[in-house]
């Protein structure tokens, strides 16, 4: 991980109580990243909805004591809409990071086991990376939802798409797969805690993103 990461210290923290987890959800529209923060939180927390139009329209954080562990987690408007266009929500999508003061933990880049890892998405992730910049994938894990309608396992999901599975290595959090049940919510929350922990606390800062758009800004001119 990068030397600029922050590490967390754990003096004013009681003994038995976990320092505080912040996640972000990313993803294409309609995927579903509110469901995933609703069940994550196990409350209705979240406004997620069936249909086609696209439901959030700007990032909101929750926070909920799981565990003895604040669990802050972020939503975020979908990416790929055609109501808005790609820099309109990546704008927004921009604020998650303020909103999860002083950084977040983990991406938690969400895709449908529905959806084919196409090459629409592929350049959907591609763009998170340039806009959150060279850090993203240190601090990036997938989220696959619908995993009730999953035939075979995951692993064999991942396998069948190259660039899915090019995807999976490069994200340093791994993958995970979600359903409509909040059975899967501990063994996601301890692949988050393991990694923060073994990254001795390290989270994704504004100063990286700053850097991200300077490198941007770069590349345009
Ligand atoms: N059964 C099941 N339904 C899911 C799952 N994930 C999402 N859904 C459903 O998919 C629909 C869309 O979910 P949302 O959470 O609103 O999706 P979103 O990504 O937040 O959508 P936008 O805010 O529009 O970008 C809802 O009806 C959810 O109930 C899942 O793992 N299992
Ligand atoms: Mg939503």
């Amino acid at each position: 991980m990068n030397d600029s990461s922050k590490k967390e210290g754990d003096s004013l923290i009681p003994a038995d109580e976990k320092p505080e987890l912040r996640i972000i959800l990313l993803g294409k529209v309609r995927v579903g990243k509110s469901f995933s923060g609703n069940t994550i939180l196990g409350n209705d927390l979240f406004h997620s909805k069936p249909g086609l139009s696209p439901v959030t329209e700007k990032c909101q954080k929750e926070k909920r004591k799981i565990n003895n562990q604040n669990v802050v987690v972020v939503d975020t408007p979908g990416l790929l809409s055609i109501d808005q266009t790609e820099e309109e929500i990546m704008r927004k999508i921009k604020k998650s990071i303020k909103l999860a003061k002083p950084g977040p933990h983990v991406f938690l880049i969400v895709l449908s086991v529905r959806d084919k890892y196409t090459k629409k998405v592929e350049d959907m992730v591609k763009s998170i990376c340039d806009t959150f910049g060279k850090n993203t994938m240190d601090y990036t894990m997938v989220l696959f939802t619908r995993g009730e309608e999953l035939k075979g396992t995951i692993e064999d999901f991942i396998r069948r798409n190259e660039n899915l599975h090019e995807l999976i290595n490069k994200c340093d959090y791994g993958y995970h797969l979600l359903d409509n049940h909040p059975e899967k919510v501990p063994e996601l929350l301890k692949k988050i805690n393991d990694k923060v922990q073994a990254e001795e606390g390290s989270y994704y800062t504004a100063e990286m993103l700053q850097e991200a758009e300077t490198a941007l800004q770069q590349t345009v001119h």
